[in-house]
């Protein structure tokens, strides 16, 4: 695999409406990023990738843009944008950028022209198809409400959207929709955005009966026009693509270097398993060996192929040691540093969603008006007033499931909202944000923060943990996650307990003697043939 300058970098999620609010108006916004980059440094991100902040009115918190070129006036100005690149770089941080291109939101002035004029030259911008008000066409249901298909009556037209009403798809077919598009990505590029993470871009060819083809090749070429006309024209920008139906097979396409489309994709086979009936509305556990298969599985396919991006949360899954650790107080920092060695051990590119570097939890709202997220407040509607499951089952489903879980404010110390904002936070703070806040991880060494700063660093120095070859160990145990990397003659060995009970292992002979304990989230100093883990316990061992 050939070396990248972002092969060593850590990133780092800001869903920027929760991070922290300089002004007290309750949202967060530019200024307030600004304010932590120091934090940020010190945690030692190399990016930021920061949810959508082009203009919007907001029904699915900016992912639906009604202007690309403006900032949403919540977040602050193009001069704000500009101090925070220019503050970032001073820091050697680069600003990714998330690119909404699948859909815009109904408000942008291409639809609202091209919802008034069957012949005028936006119409062709987004999916129309001819019905009658009480005939929709052929179509699948949409992400968040309803079918696909929104009728206008103003010109008798139905519209396509894979998302909310709020959301029709563009039609990338139109070859000056794309342009328009790749020459708006040049502007940000100009205005030293340094990367893109390309929001549901697996969904931006359709199948001509009422659904998306994640799977098409057309997808490809989009692509590879894009890389052409716009972020492929510098060499020194990132780009993740966000992929929910790729396949392994896809995935090696889009990041296989040579074929310049994307540098990794994020793939989501790991959070969807446990999923049933509902998709993600069910109380169910996740299944620990099938999570381990799947991370296992894409470790080894892509190595040499293409790049994994590796991540347990962002702002549209619950907390990831919530969910796959143990929030209980007594497992909650221990397993959250397990967690961040297990997955910053592997091959890729880490994604630390913000607060998971402080072990922040679900928030676990038991009231339906504490919800602010359309899909959450969407499919409880739809899904109780079916009758297909009862109120109280769907309010358990939204406390271990719902977006809002990851949207809470970053809890920064133990002052009124958690020193998030001095107003009224858009969103309820997590009560626990007296145990659970950056000031006082600062303070202690031994907190989850300072544990994913040696990550962060570890990654940085260590060629190994880049580039070293993966090879599973334990694959059918139940509790235990492990596995080695080598890199010539050097070899490093990560042990996880994925339990809340003891588990029983044998040391591999190489790691017996003469290692080096690299991280331990439990201070283990003995590493016998014959290891009994605490519950949650992990451990890094290196020989050279
Ligand atoms: O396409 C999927 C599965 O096949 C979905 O998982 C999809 O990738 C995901 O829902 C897309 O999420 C992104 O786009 C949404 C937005 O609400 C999310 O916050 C964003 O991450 C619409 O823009
Ligand atoms: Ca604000």
């Amino acid at each position: 695999m050939d070396k990248k300058w972002w092969h060593h970098l850590t990133a780092y999620q800001i869903y920027t409406r929760s991070f922290c609010d300089s002004n007290g108006d309750g949202i967060g916004d530019f200024q307030g990023i600004i304010s932590k980059l120091d934090y940020l440094q010190e945690l030692g991100v190399g990016a930021i990738w920061i949810s959508p902040f082009n203009d919007s009115p907001n029904y699915d918190n900016g992912y639906d843009i009604s202007d690309y070129y403006a900032i949403l006036k919540d977040f602050g100005t193009t001069e704000d944008l500009e101090e925070l690149v220019k503050e970032c770089e001073k820091r050697d941080i680069i600003v990714m950028m998330d690119l909404v291109l699948n859909h815009s939101s109904n408000e942008h002035p291409w639809f609202l022209e091209a919802a008034k004029d069957r012949d005028g030259k936006y119409h062709d911008y987004y999916i129309w198809e001819e019905g009658t008000e009480d005939q929709p066409p052929q179509g699948e249901g949409a992400f968040f409400g309803g079918n696909v298909w929104e009728w206008t009556p103003q010109i008798q037209e139905y519209y396509y959207h894979t998302f909310s009403i709020q959301q029709p798809d563009l039609n990338w077919k139109n070859e000056d929709m794309r342009k328009d598009l790749y020459a708006m990505i040049r502007y940000w590029m100009e205005k030293g955005i340094r990367g893109f993470r390309m929001d549901a871009i697996d969904n931006i060819v359709k199948n001509g009966h009422g659904g998306n083809d994640q799977q098409s090749e057309k997808i490809h070429t989009y692509l590879q026009e894009m890389n052409k006309y716009s972020f492929g024209l510098q060499d020194n920008l990132l780009t993740v693509g966000e992929t929910g139906g790729t396949t392994l097979e896809m995935a090696k396409v889009y990041s296989d270097p040579e074929r310049k489309e994307l540098d990794m994709v994020f793939q989501f086979e790991h959070v969807e398993n446990g999923n049933g009936d509902y998709g993600k509305w069910t109380t169910e556990k996740y299944d620990f060996k099938e999570f381990k298969n799947i991370m296992i599985k894409w470790q080894e396919e892509l190595a040499g192929k293409a790049w994994n991006s590796l991540f347990l949360g962002n702002h549209d899954q619950p907390r990831s040691v919530s969910r796959f650790g143990n929030d209980n107080p007594a497992y909650r920092d221990i397993s959250a540093k397990m967690l961040a060695t297990c997955l910053h051990m592997m091959q890729g590119t880490p994604y630390v969603y913000q607060g998971e570097e402080l072990g922040m939890t679900n928030v676990y709202f038991d009231k339906l008006e504490d919800y602010r997220d359309i899909e959450s407040l969407h499919y409880f509607t739809e899904l109780t007033e079916t009758g297909r499951l009862t109120p109280e089952y769907m309010m358990k489903c939204l406390m271990l499931r719902s977006r809002d879980n990851a949207r809470t404010p970053m809890q920064w110390d133990t002052s009124a909202s958690a020193g998030f904002t001095t107003g009224e936070p858009w969103i309820k703070v997590n009560p626990n944000y007296r145990q659970i806040n950056a000031a006082d991880q600062l303070k202690d060494p031994d907190s989850v923060f300072h544990y994913y700063q040696k990550l962060i660093r570890l990654r940085k120095e260590m060629d190994i943990i880049v580039y070293g070859e993966f090879e599973a160990l334990y694959r059918d145990h139940d509790q235990i996650f492990a596995y080695t990397r080598k890199l010539g003659s050097e070899k490093l060995l990560t042990v996880c307990n994925f339990s809340a009970q003891e588990a029983e292992m044998e040391l591999p002979e190489t790691f017996t003697e003469g290692a080096q304990c690299l991280i331990t989230n439990m201070g283990r100093k003995v590493f016998d043939r014959k290891i009994i883990l605490n519950p949650y316990e992990a451990f890094v061992l290196y020989k050279k």
